[in-house]
């Protein structure tokens, strides 16, 4: 049986933690429809995958190839949920379908000042969404119809995200076994 391939990014710049919800909702997901969540975040700092250090935002710079390498067998296999900020440097061929998570300024702020964030590293993050940069990322990396919005403001657009997805899913395991 085979099951889609999902990612999603979200408002981030750097390589900090955002706060719109990735996590929670990747990790639902996975446990609702049997699929297997891989963060990219812990992934990268299990192996240490990276190639230096941003000394403006005080943290270690991605070693993309590296971390395709270490996730290429895992892509083959299938069914898998890759949860990380940005997705351009992913292969194409590898995603069935592409959620970008918005949340508003008002709540992410809150969220990300309740993680610590502060000063350059908070305004960027929050201007990086008022920008749609994530977005525009991924629509243009991916065919544009693979690539959707999710609000991620309240715990009932949580609810309503896993609903949506896990009826793509069933329709998408309809259409392709
Ligand atoms: P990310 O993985 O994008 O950094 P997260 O899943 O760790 O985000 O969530 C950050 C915080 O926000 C965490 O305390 C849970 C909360 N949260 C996530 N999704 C939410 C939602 N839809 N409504 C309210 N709070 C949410």
């Amino acid at each position: 049986m085979r099951i889609p391939d999902l990612v999603w990014g979200s408002s981030e710049i750097a390589y900090c933690t955002p706060g719109v919800g990735k996590t929670t909702l990747g990790k639902e997901l996975a446990t609702r429809v049997g699929a297997t969540y891989i963060n990219v975040g812990d992934l990268a700092k299990e192996g240490e995958l990276y190639e230096g250090f941003d000394e403006e935002y005080e943290c270690p710079i991605l070693d993309e190839d590296r971390v395709i390498d270490e996730l290429e067998d895992k892509m083959n296999e299938g069914g898998v949920i890759v949860d990380y900020h940005g997705c351009d440097f992913f292969p194409e061929r590898w995603f069935h379908i592409v959620f970008v998570l918005r949340t508003e300024n008002s709540f992410l702020y809150d969220r990300l000042e309740s993680r610590g964030y502060k000063g350059k590293k908070l305004q960027d993050n929050i201007q990086c969404e008022i920008f749609q940069t994530i977005y525009e990322e991924a629509m243009s990396s991916y065919k544009e119809e693979i690539v959707h919005q999710l609000p991620s403001n309240t715990p009932e657009d949580l609810e309503r995200n896993l609903d949506q997805i896990i009826q793509w899913i069933e329709q998408w395991m309809k259409d392709n076994n």
